[in-house]
């Protein structure tokens, strides 16, 4: 066991403290940072002859004197504000024992929901993604009103996702005496501090939402959203409870990146009874690109109303539920509709208007990408992954002894097991394995009693083959062991020069206090002319250059100019 993060600079400047008593009850938390970007709403508004509006430069100073929402002394003990500046604040110790500090970065103006357009979600990405590696997760403190479309949209505009982003706000101002605020950020930073869950995500009333599937439902009541096809992605009540198996992941090898190109011509046409002909065609005229209809019950429309279907013929739109089980809802599909399967309306404006500004994509791939499930927007067919215990002799056995039978109880021992197990195949390069417990319904992107997830063993051990297989599935390149702990720093004390490669290709990297301490860590290796140390570190993301605690670089450690050139 090491002693683990507080940040190098921040412990040094500890340790040059005459009160060496302060230092040792600091020492041993694991830091999570959070970014909140805020851009606004009723959370951070007073009232004003006018009404409600936002209260610019009011939002950290109100919150530092909240003591669930700032803990002074150890900000204090730790020299929070000297090292990250005034904007950062520290949550009290989570019951995980963990410490989450968090830095506000406030838009000016702070707008009212209503207010804003898709420049301001393309703001919203780029922010995100340039402070993507400096930060744990992400909260987006945003207005109620389009929360479900900013949340929709930054779903499609952030591709290949690695880390919580969690879109909140209030119905009641932060600063009333009753109020949602409070639980709703705290909730929002304790799930983005704690749980690497890789999606754009939604948080109200203690529900978890995943973004593009909500809609807000209730301007009164403070249970303001719902998610109507998809269950929460999590609870949280007395603990908090995440539903890993609907958790959405991007299984992809790719990088983070943001796209924030949104085509504006896009709209929402609802059908009613009686709509005219030249209503339709008003609406679809240029400069519309793609529209989405809300049709009937199961996607049905009109069948007797060729005139109408003639109009939208000559479009290419979505639908936005779709089982061709009515005659009144095949004639759309035959009109050349896509089928928008379970979208929310939010969901699928979104999407169209992200795919619309593919610019290197023709239209038909461009229908097809509308088609398919992109970011656990629609639902997908089941892959059928039940336990049963005709499954697995081995859960058969342990059931047996333990004397259960009934589904729940079987899948509490499986999900309690197949971590391990999923751990112990992963060491040995064991895919087959892994395989069987995949289909068993295993997650195998779980973590064990010690937090070490399959790809943890699996950068251990340096095996390229199963960090492949195990990163198609979803694999979290920056989950956390017990330790803090990261697949990528298990590669890399491993030298395990392939899996470094390909973890950071998948967008794994250094966290800040890694990459400061790397200075001190390149110097001992440069004093050991250990030049394949030295290789992993660069590789990882290491910058050589980088001086150790005495201000030497490892490059003027090593000396030689033979090794200068290599690392040149
Ligand atoms: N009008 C506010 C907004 O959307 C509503 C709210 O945040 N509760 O900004």
């Amino acid at each position: 066991t090491r002693t683990i993060s507080l940040h190098p600079c921040r412990r040094r400047m500890l340790s040059s403290c005459t009160s060496i008593e302060i230092i040792e009850p600091v020492t041993s938390y694991i830091e999570e940072r959070v970014l909140v970007i805020n851009t606004g709403g009723t959370i951070g508004m007073t009232p004003h002859p006018d009404g409600l509006s936002p209260e610019p430069n009011a939002f950290v100073k109100n919150l530092r004197k909240l003591p669930f929402f700032h803990d002074e002394k150890y900000a204090k003990e730790t020299r929070l504000s000297e090292y990250y500046g005034d904007e950062t604040l520290v949550l009290p110790l989570s019951k995980d024992k963990k410490r989450i500090v968090y830095t506000i970065l406030e838009y000016n103006p702070l707008l009212d929901s209503s207010n804003m357009t898709t420049e301001d979600w393309a703001k919203i990405g780029k922010d995100i993604e340039k402070n993507y590696e400096s930060y744990d997760g992400f909260v987006v403190l945003h207005g109620t009103d389009t929360m479900a479309y900013t949340a929709s949209a930054l779903s499609f505009m952030c591709e290949h996702l690695g880390k919580p982003i969690i879109v909140t706000g209030s119905q009641v101002p932060i600063y009333e005496m009753r109020n949602d605020g409070r639980d709703n950020l705290l909730g929002a930073l304790l799930i983005a501090g704690q749980f690497v869950i890789p999606e754009v995500c939604l948080y109200f009333y203690n529900k978890l939402y995943r973004g593009n599937r909500t809609t807000k439902v209730d301007t009164e009541s403070f249970n303001a959203f719902a998610s109507p096809n998809l269950t929460p992605l999590a609870t949280a009540e007395v603990g908090i409870t995440i539903n890993w198996d609907t958790v959405w992941r991007a299984n992809t090898t790719a990088k983070f990146q943001v796209s924030p190109e949104l085509n504006r011509n896009v709209g929402l046409l609802r059908l009613f009874p009686g709509i005219t002909t030249a209503t339709i065609r008003a609406f679809l005229q240029p400069p519309m690109e793609g529209v989405v209809l809300e049709t009937y019950g199961s996607g049905n429309a009109p069948d007797n109303r060729d005139d109408l279907l003639a109009e939208l013929k000559e479009a290419t739109c979505l639908r936005g539920t779709v089982s061709p089980f009515y005659h009144t809802g095949t004639v759309l599909l035959k009109a050349g509709l896509i089928p928008g399967s379970d979208m929310t309306p939010e969901a699928a404006l979104s999407k169209l208007s992200y795919v619309l500004a593919k610019k290197d994509l023709c239209l038909d791939a461009k229908k097809k990408m509308m088609a398919q499930n992109l970011r656990g927007e629609m639902s997908a067919e089941l892959a059928g992954a039940k336990l049963c215990m005709r499954d697995s002799r081995f859960i058969q056995a342990i059931a047996k002894f333990l004397s259960i039978s009934c589904k729940e109880e079987l899948e509490a021992i499986r999900d309690a097991l197949t971590p391990s197990l999923a751990c112990a195949a992963a060491k040995t390069g064991d895919i087959e394995t892994l395989e069987a417990l995949k289909e068993m319904g295993s997650n195998l992107c779980l973590c064990d009693y010690d937090g070490r997830t399959p790809l943890h063993v699996a950068a251990c051990e340096g095996n390229h083959k199963v960090v492949e297989y195990l990163l198609g599935l979803g694999a979290s390149v920056y989950a956390k062991d017990r330790y803090g702990d990261t697949p990528l720093s298990n590669a890399v004390r491993f030298r395990k020069k392939e899996v470094v490669k390909l973890l950071r290709k998948t967008g794994a990297h250094f966290s800040k206090d890694e990459l400061d301490e790397a200075g001190t860590e390149l110097c001992c290796l440069a004093a050991c002319s250990d030049l394949v140390g030295l290789e992993i570190f660069r590789l990882a993301g290491a910058d050589l250059n980088k001086p150790g605690y005495d201000g030497r670089t490892a490059i003027r450690v090593v000396g030689s100019r033979d090794t200068y050139s290599t690392f040149k």
